[in-house]
């Protein structure tokens, strides 16, 4: 299969870790975002949405958005499970991923596309103000995760799952390329960034 990404952008990212964790072989075809290679209409024919990662199947079937992607990788490749192996505990690391995508990655973007490095892109207008206010958003969260890993050692309980892959890329994005970096003080969540990024799958950037 093959995995269309582009370097070190955070939704691939989730996915490629996730294959190393699966240990599944692919080809990785890199999209170049900034030439707009993901806008043409030959990518619109593999996702729509214009959006990366993509991934396409051997038999020629494309799959996007990356949690969809991982939940067939899990289904095709059941070990290591990522997604819980009985009902409660699917339906905890469901929701521990939904928190860390839409209470924490939906502020991020809005920073993101607020930002100085989009707005030399000059694709949308941005709003300096909502910035401000996701930028405070964010700070908030990572306290709460702050506190949420004194008791916890992963996202999710006591072991690595999809939930840790969602935040890991999210808060790796956030520090590097939105100027989000959680305060020195958020020990607990320093702990868990260590704790994750020891792993082989996550070690890299790209
Ligand atoms: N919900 C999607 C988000 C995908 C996404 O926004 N990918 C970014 C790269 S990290 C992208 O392609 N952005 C280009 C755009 O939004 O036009 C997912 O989880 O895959």
């Amino acid at each position: 299969m093959k995995l269309y990404s582009y370097g070190t952008a955070p939704n691939p990212r989730k996915v490629k870790i996730f294959l190393a964790e699966k240990g599944i072989a692919y080809d990785l075809v890199q999209v170049d975002m900034m030439k707009g290679e993901h806008k043409t209409p030959q990518f619109l024919q593999k996702n729509p949405s214009g959006k990366l990662p993509v991934l396409e199947l051997d038999d020629g079937r494309y799959l996007s958005e990356s949690i969809a992607i991982c939940r067939y990788l899990e289904q095709i490749h059941p070990q290591r499970n990522l997604f819980g192996t009985d009902a409660y505990e699917m339906g905890f690391i469901e929701m521990r991923n939904r928190q860390m995508e839409t209470e924490l990655w939906s502020q991020i973007g809005v920073s993101w596309v607020n930002g100085p490095i989009v707005a030399k892109m000059g694709i949308y207008k941005t709003i300096p103000e909502a910035k401000a206010v996701s930028d405070v958003n964010v700070n908030k969260y990572y306290e709460r995760l702050d506190k949420e890993f004194a008791n916890s050692e992963y996202v999710a309980g006591s072991r690595f799952t999809v939930a840790d892959i969602t935040l890991i890329c999210g808060v790796d994005f956030a520090r590097t390329l939105v100027g989000l970096k959680p305060d020195a003080g958020l020990t607990n969540l320093w702990r868990w960034h260590a704790l994750v990024t020891a792993r082989d799958s996550v070690d890299a950037l790209d």
